[in-house]
């Protein structure tokens, strides 16, 4: 049974409160943020309908795809607030957008070219520094895009807040230090909104984190300025600080990154904002175990090609294991996972199992091409398959004929029934790819392969894929996507075909990576340095017996971890397919204490809170 979500009931959040929801990420997609964002959509519509509006930067490569603009006479003719205050935002010679993002929910979306503002950098800056001491370099487009971005922001929500006629109220919610640098402005102008500041990941937390591998023993300690002004990001820390201070209600999302903005923020969240997904469930229950089925054919295509021109195996004993992620090889704990699978395969190599295992390591790293081998490899499949295909049609042709025409019911010699052509052609083709060297263990080739953690780990371990390694491996740099030559499909349609997902983070102030795999029905193991694997512990009994597993980092020391995350995988791999199928579906029936229905509560509490503190 799914458990239920440890939280009140919503409380009815005042039905005369409009919402701003602001983000960078609002038809741009670069990160998480973009996942919260655009999945918390429906429910949030359910709720607030008409009275919500996103408010986003406006790029217009990234909005071509995900916006549909309002025309000049929709923009006339709608009434409420929010289309009032783009009419008097253009009135005053802004360029501001209103219209639709074109995802689930159809939610209402402004956006504003940051450009536009670009001839008052100067004046922004100064304005910044005297009234927040906030530095902003010369020469940094970003921090540049951000302020302007800002200003553009504080003046639509000056304008809108104007247009709201009381009792009515304004909420806005900004995310992330990219849109909270308008919040001191706001303040400091006492324009009438109630604030809400979400912090994702600190970013000092995160800098840290990949540089000091004993960040949570020093976190206590961390002299925020210098260590700002030593990783040279002291302009974007002293705005998420300004943020944090200047907000009604500051929140973050996991109790982990709570420490981090006591620390390194200097104020006590008000509330933690768990992330969700938007759970679309099958009405029956075989169709996503049909769809792990159908996937996981596509992976053994690819599985075939890669590996099959130099060994074969059995790919019914086959299992598939993978991780994804920014590239940040300690923070994701990628260095954990392949410690663990070294491991594992020593073990599976002793035990006598007939497993084999298949890791993939999906992430982004810059690479001049595919590996060429490997595209032909993948070719000459292709090539074996319709060689194949054409024996087939021939046979299946001679062997109807020859069953009509006998006299006797024996089954003739079907190899005698294959022409000399489709014989050789066969041979040849094997012959051609068939080969002595062994399969790589990575994809493409790299910019930078000798430095590369991940390269470097499976060199000095030797688990290079040689026959008898029981734990096979493919590091893919690049995204899987539909364009990608060697997958063809979507990352969800990968996730769904694989077995299992390793996710032992050790920095992550969420982590939608194992929910997203959960959300698919399949087994995820996470940490509890991840504040995913944090609320997992805190609020989700017997989590183990829904596939989801939780390495505990938090008080245990590398080599411990290591040990244990094998452990987990020791046993994964003694499951039998019955069990796996069972697990899948208990996982699957999990997944709805994750959905945004449950979990948006946590929201309307922080703007509840805002309401009655602004
Ligand atoms: C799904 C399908 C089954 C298939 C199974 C394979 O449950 O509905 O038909 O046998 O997947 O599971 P496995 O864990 O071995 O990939
Ligand atoms: C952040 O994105 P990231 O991958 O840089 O925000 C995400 C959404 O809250 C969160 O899931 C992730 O852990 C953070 O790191």
């Amino acid at each position: 049974m799914p458990h239920s979500v440890p939280a009140a009931p919503a409380p009815a959040v005042a039905p005369d409160a409009l919402l701003v929801e602001v983000a960078w990420e609002v038809c741009n997609q670069v990160g998480g943020i973009y996942t919260v964002i655009r999945s918390k959509v429906p429910a949030t519509m359910q709720d607030w309908g008409d009275r919500y509006c996103l408010l986003g930067p406006y790029f217009a490569q990234q909005a071509q795809s995900e916006f549909e603009p309002y025309t000049e006479e929709q923009l006339a003719e709608c009434t409420d607030p929010f289309a009032g205050a783009v009419r008097a935002m253009r009135a005053q010679g802004y360029e501001v957008q209103l219209g639709i993002w074109l995802i689930t929910g159809r939610p209402r979306v402004v956006l504003i070219d940051p450009f536009q503002l670009y001839p008052r950098l100067d004046e922004l800056k100064s304005n910044l520094w005297e009234h927040h001491h906030i530095p902003v370099p010369a020469a940094d487009d970003l921090l540049h895009q951000v302020v302007a971005f800002g200003e553009l922001t504080k003046t639509f929500l000056a304008i809108l807040a104007a247009e709201v006629v009381p009792p009515q109220r304004l909420v806005a919610h900004f995310h992330e230090w990219m849109t909270g640098v308008a919040i001191p402005a706001l303040r400091r102008e006492q324009v009438p909104a109630h604030l809400v500041f979400t912090t994702h990941a600190t970013l000092l937390g995160r800098y840290l984190a990949m540089n000091d591998p004993n960040f949570y023993d020093h976190l206590m300690q961390v002299e925020w300025q210098a260590e700002a002004r030593h990783f040279n990001i002291e302009p974007a820390v002293t705005m998420e600080r300004a943020a944090a201070h200047g907000a009604h209600v500051f929140t973050t999302v996991s109790e982990l990154t709570v420490r981090e903005c006591i620390y390194l923020l200097d104020r006590i969240p008000d509330a933690v904002l768990p992330n969700g997904l938007n759970i679309e469930r099958f009405v029956a229950l075989h169709e996503f175990q049909n769809l792990h089925q159908q996937y996981k054919t596509k992976i053994h295509e690819f599985v075939m090609a890669h590996f099959f021109q130099s060994y074969s195996f059995e790919l019914d004993k086959t299992l598939y294991l993978f991780t994804s992620g920014r590239y940040e090889y300690h923070n994701k704990g990628f260095d954990l996972t392949l410690e663990a699978l070294a491991r594992l395969n020593y073990r599976l190599q002793q035990s006598g199992l007939e497993i084999n295992v298949v890791m993939f390591f999906i992430t982004k790293r810059p690479f001049h091409s595919i590996n060429p081998q490997v595209l032909q490899s993948r070719a000459v499949l292709e090539e074996v398959r319709e060689t194949c295909e054409a024996i087939e049609r021939q046979v299946g042709e001679r062997l109807f004929y020859a069953a009509a025409a006998s006299d006797d019911n024996r089954l003739p010699d079907l190899s005698t029934m294959v022409d000399d052509y489709w014989r050789l052609r066969y041979r040849r083709t094997l012959q051609s790819w068939k080969t002595k060297a062994l399969p790589p263990v990575i994809t493409h080739n790299l910019i930078d392969d000798q430095d590369d953690d991940i390269l470097n780990f499976l060199r000095r371990s030797n688990l290079v894929n040689n026959q008898h390694d029981r734990v096979k491996i493919v590091y893919h740099p690049d995204f899987v996507s539909p364009a990608s030559p060697l997958f063809g499909m979507e990352y969800g349609q990968f996730v769904r075909g694989c077995h299992l997902g390793i996710f032992p983070s050790y920095y992550e102030p969420w982590g939608y990576t194992p929910l997203e795999c959960v959300a698919r029905g399949v087994p995820a193991i996470t940490s509890d340095l991840s504040g995913f694997g944090d609320y997992v512990m805190q609020h989700v009994p017997k989590h183990e017996d829904q596939g989801i597993f939780v390495v505990e980092r938090q008080e245990k020391s590398f080599e411990e971890a290591a040990e244990q995350l094998t452990d987990m995988l020791w046993e994964f791999v003694q499951l039998n397919r019955r069990e796996r199928i069972m697990q899948r579906n208990n996982v699957e029936s999990s997944a709805e204490m994750f959905d945004w229905k449950n979990l948006r509560v946590y929201y309307d509490h922080a703007y509840q809170l805002a309401l009655e503190r602004g």
